[in-house]
């Protein structure tokens, strides 16, 4: 297939790339790097230093991986993108290009008004290149788990049939997000379901929990090409940050008292996904919700994973409770449906103390590059 990834310098766009490319297919890969430029401005670099795109992708090239065509430009320039469609003709693209961080898009109002700004027009500026150009073409676009927030009740898989004074209906499952980050992608959500319901779109809409992990397969060739690495309190995700700060000798920072439930996956699942999601696609005028990860736990039991794990390897880990800095609840029912990618063929990467081992002794190799001033959270969700 023509796979056109969107995003496709970022921490899931990198190993995407190369594994569309490994498993045979012509990919193109778009970015703006805009995440670089965040990073910078808000002192967040990855743990490892990671080249350009072009240079991964001739890197990848030399290493004896497939060609990966790079193009860098923004995707909310109407444009640049509707070009990039019309000439690569896909037959898949996987959509990934927004702002990703919801300590970012709660520091301020520019922060917030980039995040809102970027992330639905780069999704408007997708719907409408497919609709000119490529209206089979299968969408495979980036959610949220955060989407729905944590309600009292069980979480389906993106619907919920409601029964109203003797009548039945589905609808899009309630929405309540808890940043402006994941509002946007509740907004990207009701714009596909438009668009898909109006004009006949293909689309696949990923609910992604937090994602953890370094290496890919592709990425054991050389340690340029592992997808960027944050520990930092903007874009490190809560497993990743413990893992660095188990290694730096900092109390884990456990967040309040660390009862929030969300479902977590590792980097090599979010591949798997996107690879089932895209050998079956979504059929013409279908909207098809997957909820995407392999399993729950609190921040209190990854914290509690990660001290067992490093302690038993010699480190010193200890684990710290903080003042909340987001508004979140921190005890709360939490039972999400997951069946839909265990039924394409999802076969789990569950996070075993071997796995978090081998994550800590990748990062001990490069220990001295951490920065523990990014280790404590910088931006609070009230003033
Ligand atoms: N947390 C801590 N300590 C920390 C960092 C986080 O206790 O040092 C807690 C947070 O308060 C939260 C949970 O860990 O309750 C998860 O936080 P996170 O930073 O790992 O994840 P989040 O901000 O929700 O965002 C990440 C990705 C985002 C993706 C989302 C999936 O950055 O792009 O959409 O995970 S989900 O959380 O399911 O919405």
């Amino acid at each position: 297939m023509r796979v056109l990834i969107l995003g496709a310098d970022g921490y899931l766009g990198w190993p995407t790339s190369m594994r569309f490319a490994a498993d045979g297919h012509e990919v193109l890969a778009v970015d703006n790097y805009l995440r670089r430029r965040i990073a910078l401005e808000t002192d967040s670099e990855a743990l490892l230093p990671t080249p350009p795109l072009p240079e991964r992708a001739r890197l990848f090239a030399e290493l004896g991986g497939p060609r990966i065509e790079v193009r860098i430009g923004d995707c909310a320039d109407y444009r640049f993108l509707s070009a990039v469609v019309r000439d690569f003709a896909p037959e898949c693209v996987v959509h990934y290009a927004e702002q990703p961080s919801a300590p970012y898009s709660m520091k301020g109002y520019d922060e917030a008004r980039l995040t809102l700004d970027n992330n639905l027009q780069a999704t408007f500026n997708v719907i409408w290149s497919l609709l000119e150009h490529a209206p089979e073409c299968h969408l495979i676009k980036l959610g949220t788990m955060g989407e729905y927030g944590t309600p009292d009740i069980d979480i389906e898989e993106g619907w919920l049939t409601v029964e109203h004074k003797g009548r039945r209906e589905t609808f899009l499952y309630p929405r309540q997000a808890g940043s402006l980050y994941h509002t946007t992608k509740v907004l990207d959500t009701d714009l596909l379901w438009f668009y898909v319901r109006t004009y006949g779109l293909r689309v696949t809409d990923l609910m992604q929990g937090p994602v953890y992990g370094l290496s890919t397969g592709e990425s054991d060739r050389d340690d340029r090409l592992l997808p960027h690495f944050n520990y930092d309190d903007i874009f490190g995700t809560v497993v990743n940050r413990f893992l660095a700060q188990a290694v730096a000798g900092i109390p884990l920072t456990v967040y309040g008292r660390g009862g929030q439930t969300r479902g977590y996956l590792n980097l090599r699942d979010t591949l798997n996904c996107v690879r089932l999601a895209a050998d079956a696609p979504a059929g013409k005028g279908q909207l098809r919700i997957l909820n995407q990860f392999t399993e729950t736990f609190t921040v209190n039991e990854i914290a509690e994973r990660v001290r067992r794990v490093g302690t038993a390897m010699g480190l010193p880990v200890t684990v710290r409770h903080l003042e909340n800095p987001r508004k979140e609840l921190e005890e709360h029912y939490y039972n999400p449906a997951h069946s839909g990618l265990l039924e394409l063929g999802l076969k789990p990467n569950f996070m075993t103390d071997e796995v978090v081992a081998a994550m800590l002794e990748k990062i001990l190799q490069v220990r001295d590059r951490i920065d523990v001033r990014k280790l404590l959270p910088r931006v609070a969700w009230s003033k």
